[in-house]
């Protein structure tokens, strides 16, 4: 097992509804440590290059859009396998098909509202973390 991190974002829908706690708990209580997080509101810019790999699906525009509508909050967890861990406790994109007891089954409207990001790989998960935090910012 490897001690890793990822980068969260409470998304839009999810900070709106006044949820940013009870998603915290999910991921606490799977194990995850929040080591760094900050409430910010994406700019048109940013959420566009954060989202850069998706340019050309047919989402990218309302992706964008939706990811700016409301502050979110970006988050680093650390933990024993917390790029896999996470994408096991975020549950399926579209929340019809996520597992019971996952934030987007708990919690998410639908595929877009879907109330959390997280990084699939390791290495997107360094370089999604260096997007938002510097080094100084992440307290283990
Ligand atoms: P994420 O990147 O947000 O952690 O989620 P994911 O890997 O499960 O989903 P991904 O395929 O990377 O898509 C990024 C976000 O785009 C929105 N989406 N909308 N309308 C659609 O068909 C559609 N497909 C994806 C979702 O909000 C998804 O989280
Ligand atoms: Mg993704």
């Amino acid at each position: 097992m490897a001690l890793e991190r990822t980068l969260s974002i409470i998304k839009p829908d999810a900070t709106k509804r006044n949820l940013t706690g009870k998603i915290n708990a999910v991921f606490e209580g799977a194990g995850l440590r929040i080591v760094a997080q900050k409430r910010i509101q994406l700019t048109e810019k940013q959420a566009g290059a954060f989202y850069e790999v998706h340019k050309e699906r047919p989402f990218y525009g309302s992706l964008v859009s939706s990811m700016i509508a409301e502050p979110v909050v970006v988050q680093v967890l650390q933990g024993e396998n917390a790029v896999a861990k996470n994408r096991e406790v975020m549950g399926a994109t579209n929340p019809a098909d996520a597992a019971e007891g996952t934030v987007r089954k708990l919690f998410a409207e639908s595929i877009e509202a879907n109330s959390v990001h997280g990084s699939d790989s390791l290495e997107n998960a360094k370089n999604e973390i260096s997007f938002f935090f510097a080094e100084t910012e992440i307290l283990p």
